[in-house]
């Protein structure tokens, strides 16, 4: 059995966080992910406090194991959905997109566990500081918006920095991976691109099968000259961007190109007009499964790995 301090800290039987990936982490797969006993995480999103809430409401049907909300902190609706899952007593909270500073004290004070997001180790101090319970450590191979930094350099580095539990994330679907970041001192880890293509997950069918397509070098990352890049599957849509964004498209232009982007692959499977978010490692995504199913590889794999980690000392 594989657990780690992780776990009882937030009441979860694995160590396996399921990414809380914008248009795609509802409560149909979150649920499941908790259930699976991982901690399965909706995505607040753009949404507003209307969507959540519902969201909240029907994965509690589903199931009463621990859970967790990101909070997409670029969101226009960041503060109502900081709120809400106050009102809702949501037991975790992740964060992502920036610094979740300002809500940390409310969510201190309403006994929600804080789990940032950091793509760096000054964040990860910063909100250490300020009472997180532990970091997302989240590198560059990720899907979806990104630092700059890999996860075999991030993870550790931020293990030394704070004395708080880190997840390791970004390029991690299989229990290589899982067993890696527990090398580098990650308490758990956090996995996006694997359930994308889980049983599930009501991502559009098209999405799946660019996910399932894909290989090594299927993923680029664009927008670094708004300041917030994005790594996605190699589309008409990353194309178009990045000619603009060479031309010296301003950052208001790139945006406008981004809204409804990833509604659009996400929802509707539009193949020209999609932004579909991935990670890196999604050319070892191979095949649809349970989110129990992959939970248990992740773990079992790891098991398998971490007990033969000796083999080559003398
Ligand atoms: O947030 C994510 N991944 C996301 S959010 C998202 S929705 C979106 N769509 C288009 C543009 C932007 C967002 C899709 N994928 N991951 C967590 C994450 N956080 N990755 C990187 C960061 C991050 C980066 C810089 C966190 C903080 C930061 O600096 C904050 C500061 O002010 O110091």
């Amino acid at each position: 059995m594989l657990k780690t301090p992780l776990c009882d800290l937030l009441g979860i039987e694995k160590p396996v966080f399921q990414g809380g990936m914008a248009w795609i982490a509802d409560a149909s797969l979150a649920s499941a992910v908790s259930e699976a006993g991982g901690l399965g995480i909706i995505a607040a999103m753009n949404a507003d406090a209307n969507w959540l809430r519902d969201q909240i409401h029907e994965l509690r049907t589903r199931t009463d194991k621990p859970f967790g909300v990101n909070v997409m902190l670029m969101s226009p609706f960041a503060d109502e959905v900081a709120q809400v899952v106050i009102d809702e007593r949501v037991p975790v909270v992740v964060t992502g997109a920036g610094n979740p500073a300002k809500y940390m004290k409310a969510w201190n004070d309403a006994s929600i566990k804080v789990i940032p997001v950091v793509a760096s180790v000054a964040l990860a101090r910063l909100v250490a500081r300020r009472g997180a319970t532990a970091v997302v450590a989240e590198g560059t191979e990720s899907g979806g918006h990104i630092g700059e930094t890999s996860t075999m350099a991030l993870v550790p580095q931020v293990v030394d920095a704070v004395d708080i539990p880190v997840v390791a994330a970004g390029g991690i679907a299989d229990g290589r991976g899982v067993a890696a970041a527990f090398m580098l001192g990650a308490a758990g880890v956090q996995v996006g691109t694997r359930f994308l293509v889980a049983d599930e997950c009501t991502v559009s069918e098209q999405y799946k099968e660019m996910v399932l397509k894909a290989n090594d070098t299927s993923t680029r990352a664009t927008g670094r000259s708004t300041g917030h890049p994005v790594r996605a599957l190699k589309s008409p849509f990353t194309n178009a961007y990045a000619k603009s964004e060479a031309a010296g498209a301003s950052s208001e232009e790139l945006g406008a190109m981004g809204t409804g982007a990833l509604r659009k692959a996400a929802m509707d499977g539009n193949y020209e007009e999609g932004s579909f978010l991935c990670g890196q490692i999604a050319g070892m995504v191979n095949e649809c499964q349970s989110a129990r199913e992959i939970v248990d590889d992740l773990v079992d794999g790891a098991e398998r790995v971490l007990k033969g980690a000796s083999a080559w000392v003398a």
